[in-house]
Order: structure tokens, then C-alpha cells, then sequence
């Protein structure tokens, strides 16, 4: 069986998570959080998330991960059969990790622990955001889904992406990317409709209190 490393506040870990749920595919979790030993031994870069295979081996990186699933348990695709139709599934997604997730996730230590921000980094995040806005606004067919008539990995990525500029966009820049998108709110509603969006999103909730003791402790420790 699969065991899949990290904790569900994690939106790397719930896109994982909700991979393997759609696919129906078992699984096992394990609670762990970065700066624990045991994650090293499954996570080269310290990173939730991580999954052991069923034959035992530790692969990390959630874009990897999504792959791997998708390579070892063909059953309810997530990928277009077609080789363009896949690029443009993971076009979306690469995206959506590089311009949004990753653009908003520099103000997280703003909005988690009140953390000062440098000079000029609310402008760079900004420009960064608001490049991967506008992409995604070219890129997306939301009807219904990213890419079209069936949901992908891009649906998936998309919504734990978003996550971060959702979170860091109105406090720090007063800007919503649910505004910034044409048909983005719509579909970002529609996901959330859906009966594993709904599991994966009480399991967030149920770890938030822990998960910001982590992080409390994290800072105690000036780490
Ligand atoms: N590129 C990684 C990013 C994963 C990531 O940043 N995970 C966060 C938790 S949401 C983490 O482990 N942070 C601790 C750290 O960066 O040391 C992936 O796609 O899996």
C-alpha cells in the first residue's frame, strides 16, 4: 500500500491527497511535519509532501508524485490521452505552481507570524501573480473544467495552488486573484463542490489547530 508523508493543512500534500482519492487509489498517511528527522529519510529536501510506493520507494515533489500516480494507477485518468492535450494540462499546472503558488507563498511569513516584509518584495510577488494571472486567464477554458470538458491534474494542482494567493493577495497586495480571473471564482466554486474537495478540506480544518502549534513552535526556535 501507499504511504503518503506530511500533514493535511499542507496544500502540496492535499494535492496529492486529492489525487489519490479520485483515482480511489489506498493509501495510508503519516502525520509528520518539515524539520522532523523521518521526513528526511522520504523527502530529500526536508519538503512535505512525500509518498512511499508500494514496493517501498520514497519519491517527494508533488508535481512528481501526481505523475507517478498517474503512471502506476492508470484507472480514472487525470491525464488526456493525447500528448498535446497532456502538455497543455501540464502547462497549466506548472503555472499555476511557478507564478501563483509559489509568487504567494513569499508573503506566507507576513500573514503567518507577522513577519516584516523587505523592501520591494510585495512589488516583485505582485508582478510575478500577476503574470500568472493573466496566463491563466488565456489558458483556461473553464467549461467546466480548466481544460475543458474533463477534469486533469490541472484542476487539481489549480485548486492547492491557488491556495497561497488566496490566502497571502487580499491582506498584503488588497488584490484577489478570484477577481483577477474571468470564470475563475465560478470554477474555484465548482471545486470546492466536489465530494473529495470536501473530504480534503475537513481533514485541513481538523489539522489547522496543531499545524499552527507547529508553526509556533517553529518561530520559538527562530527557525
Ligand atoms: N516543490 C515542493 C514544495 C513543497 C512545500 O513547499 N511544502 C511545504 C509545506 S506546504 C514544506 O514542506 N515546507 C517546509 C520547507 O520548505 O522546508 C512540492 O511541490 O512538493
Amino acid at each position: 500500500m501507499l504511504t503518503l508523508h506530511g500533514f493535511s493543512a499542507s496544500n502540496y500534500y492535499n494535492i496529492v491527497k486529492h489525487c489519490l482519492l479520485y483515482k480511489g487509489v489506498e493509501f495510508t498517511e503519516n502525520l509528520v511535519y518539515p524539520g522532523a528527522p523521518e521526513l528526511l529519510a522520504v523527502s530529500p529536501a526536508g519538503k512535505v509532501p512525500a509518498l512511499t510506493t508500494a514496493n517501498g520507494t520514497a519519491l517527494s515533489e508533488s508535481s512528481v508524485l501526481v505523475e507517478y500516480i498517474e503512471d502506476a494507477y492508470p484507472q480514472t485518468p487525470l491525464l488526456p490521452a493525447d500528448p498535446e492535450q497532456r502538455a497543455l494540462v501540464r502547462q497549466v499546472m506548472k503555472v499555476a505552481e511557478l507564478y501563483l503558488e509559489l509568487a504567494g507563498r513569499r508573503l506566507l511569513p507576513a500573514v503567518l507570524a507577522n513577519a516584516p516584509v523587505a523592501d520591494g518584495v510585495k512589488e516583485e510577488v505582485r508582478a510575478t501573480l500577476d503574470k500568472g494571472a493573466a496566463s491563466l486567464a488565456r489558458l483556461a477554458a473553464f467549461s467546466p473544467w480548466v481544460c475543458g470538458a474533463d477534469m486533469t491534474l490541472a484542476d487539481i494542482y489549480l485548486r492547492y495552488a491557488l491556495a497561497m494567493p488566496k490566502l497571502v493577495g487580499p491582506s498584503q497586495l488588497q488584490w484577489d486573484v478570484l477577481q483577477a480571473v474571468p470564470g475563475l471564482a465560478e470554477w474555484d466554486a465548482r471545486m470546492a463542490e466536489e465530494a473529495v474537495s470536501k473530504q480534503v478540506d475537513a481533514d485541513q480544518q481538523a489539522n489547522m489547530t496543531e499545524f499552527m502549534e507547529y508553526v509556533s513552535a517553529a518561530i520559538q526556535r527562530g527557525k
